[in-house]
């Protein structure tokens, strides 16, 4: 059997199956840019290991020349829209993604996150431990702080832009989060803000513990708002290393994939 390959009216690769085979046996229903966990697992082999799901625009699914329909069912998908940017997006009604099950802070941790807010409070970052040893980024009121417990005390740094409103402008603003052993640092948009400094020799944020990204399951000491974080976050990296949020697990009213941007 063969089969060719057609893009924009021009042949770009043709190929024929071996064995004698002349029919695809194969039953509904059809899968469009992904597959279910299970589906995926019988597939992985004529797959060449591909496991993410498409990531983009579809239409005009045709088979035969007979057009599909819309389909039975949506899996994690959003309408296609001009106005949608890449960025894990944190609704009003309350959401968080968990990125990571056991997060340790440990010694040293370098933050750098984007946020575009829709509202002036709500949790960017967070991770705490059962003894207590904490670290949290968020949003106060429109400041940004960045509070973290070594098992001692808080320590903190926190950025309060020129105008109240001026991180809910409809802008990408830039957060660089420094934790080096009892020092913090906090840096938005460039503008460095006055480092927080705890007590010598207590220099471990002691965590293991899920990390969670928007918001949070329950509330700790370090977080100074129980309001929901509303709008987009991108590029979150870790120790300059970029974060796939959608690895994490989702709750609440959160799209991992996309941001409205208008
Ligand atoms: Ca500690």
């Amino acid at each position: 059997m063969r089969g060719h390959l057609y893009v924009d009216g021009v042949k770009v690769a043709e190929g024929e199956s071996p064995g004698t085979a002349k029919s695809i046996n194969v039953l509904e229903p059809y899968y469009v840019g992904g597959l279910t966990e299970e589906k995926r697992g019988k597939a992985m082999t004529n797959l060449n290991d591909m496991t993410d799901s498409f990531k983009g625009c579809l239409r005009n699914m045709a088979l035969n020349g007979q057009d599909f329909g819309l389909p039975s069912n949506n899996f994690f998908t959003q309408p296609c829209s001009a106005n949608a940017e890449l960025g894990s997006f944190f609704y009003s009604d309350g959401g968080y993604i968990k990125l990571k099950d056991n997060f340790v802070v440990g010694l040293d941790l370098e933050i750098s996150v984007e946020i575009k807010p829709r509202t002036m409070s709500g949790v960017i970052l967070s991770v705490v431990s059962d003894r207590g040893d904490y670290l949290v980024l968020q949003l106060e009121n429109g400041k940004i702080s960045f509070r973290v417990d070594n098992g001692q005390e808080e320590i903190h740094s926190v950025y309060t832009p020129p105008g109240k409103n001026d991180l809910c402008n409809g802008l990408w603003h830039t957060i660089t989060a420094i934790k080096a052993k009892n020092v913090v640092t906090l840096t938005v948009d460039d503008v460095y803000t006055y480092p927080g400094i705890g007590k010598p020799g207590v220099s471990s944020t002691d965590t293991n513990d899920p990390l969670y990204i928007g918001g949070v399951p329950a509330t700790h000491t370090g977080i100074k708002t129980t309001e929901q974080y509303v709008g987009c976050i991108r590029n979150l990296q870790l120790d300059q290393v970029l974060q796939n949020l959608e690895t994490g697990d989702t709750y609440g009213h959160v799209n991992k994939n996309a941001c409205p941007s208008a």
